[in-house]
């Protein structure tokens, strides 16, 4: 008996920039417009980018963090983000969606601040949640630059790391933006067999510890996604939110990247702009099971100090080969 197919339609929904003065109402009018555009292809699962609903807020600093409070959601869905997931459902398509997550106060009245993204299935049950688990940026205000990232005073890290769902007939997982950037985060989720990786982003070019990065925007994106992917033997599909957004340029360059790490589509515009591929999950079994056979190949034991040091050591002997002296 023949097995049923596991090519997954999948559409990258990338998004223009989304203003400051920009309503929730008109931003879900925009991810219904793309969700639309997405059943006359085909899609079965439609990706929308990292805090989707928003302008990137974290661009701004603000003394009281609470004033900041209208920029994340209390619940998902909402009486704003009901009619995408109404929409979605009576299309049959399921979506991955990024925004800013307030959680109710917890045993001891704490609140949580989260950049989160879930997936939802073709019947509209929210299959999992992530929250980003490396939050870039700066904790603090820094007057001196020509726009805030804050994401670190703004969201906490998520603490239940990187999961895989049975989903859309495979194994899916999900990062946010940076994450992409850390190769433990592929690995994490291709430890768990994952067949597809959903990642939304917001990358300004303008990289302000180092401009020399700015002309390297596009190529570190690809860079990371083509070589997460093709490492882990999965489908990596990572959605901008492009475009200059209160006067800041983010990159568009939204793509689909197959286990071989080849961009299989990939976005023209910074502007809202859906691209398609079919994605056969059977394919990643081409390099899980050969060249990337983890269970063959790993060596775990060899490899300790990626879960028991975070920054890097460099010994005593070779700091006094350096600086020139005897280590005797
Ligand atoms: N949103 C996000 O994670 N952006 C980062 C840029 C951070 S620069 C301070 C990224 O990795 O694209």
């Amino acid at each position: 008996m023949s097995q049923p197919s596991r090519v997954v339609v999948v559409g990258a929904a990338q998004l223009g920039p989304i203003q400051k003065a920009d309503t929730r109402a008109s931003v879900v009018e925009r991810l219904i417009s793309l969700l639309r555009q997405a059943k006359e292809r085909s899609c079965d699962l439609v990706v929308f980018p990292e805090l989707a609903l928003t302008t990137f807020f974290p661009r701004w600093f603000v003394d009281d963090i609470s004033e900041a409070d209208h920029w994340y959601e209390k619940s998902m869905p909402s009486a704003e983000t009901q009619p995408l997931f109404d929409e979605a459902k009576k299309l049959g398509i399921g979506f991955s969606l990024g925004y800013a997550e307030l959680t109710e106060p917890d045993d001891q009245g704490v609140v949580h601040r989260f950049n989160t993204q879930i997936l939802v299935e073709r019947d509209g049950s929210v299959v999992a949640k992530y929250h980003k688990v490396h939050i870039p940026g700066h904790e603090h205000h820094e007057p001196n630059r020509p726009f805030q990232h804050a994401e670190r005073y703004y969201f906490e890290p998520g603490p239940e790391g990187f999961g895989v769902w049975a989903a859309f007939g495979g194994l899916f997982g999900m990062m946010i933006c940076n994450d992409r950037r850390w190769p433990e985060s592929y690995r994490e989720m291709g430890l768990q067999g994952v067949e597809m990786i959903l990642c939304g982003y917001n990358t300004p070019i303008h990289y302000v510890p180092d401009p020399s990065q700015d002309i390297l925007q596009g190529f570190h994106n690809s860079l990371v996604m083509q070589s997460g992917a093709y490492q882990n033997g999965t489908w990596v599909v990572g959605v901008a939110k492009g475009g200059v957004e209160e006067g800041v340029d983010s990159l568009g360059q939204t793509c689909i990247v197959a286990p071989s790490g080849q961009i299989v589509a990939q976005t023209l515009t910074t502007a809202d702009e859906l691209i398609v591929a079919a994605c056969d999950l059977d394919w990643c079994e081409r390099y899980k099971g050969t060249l990337f056979n983890f269970d063959r190949y790993r060596r775990p034991e060899v490899y300790t100090r990626i879960t028991q040091q975070r920054g890097s050591v460099i010994s005593t002997a070779n700091k006094a080969t350096l600086e020139g002296k005897s280590h005797d």
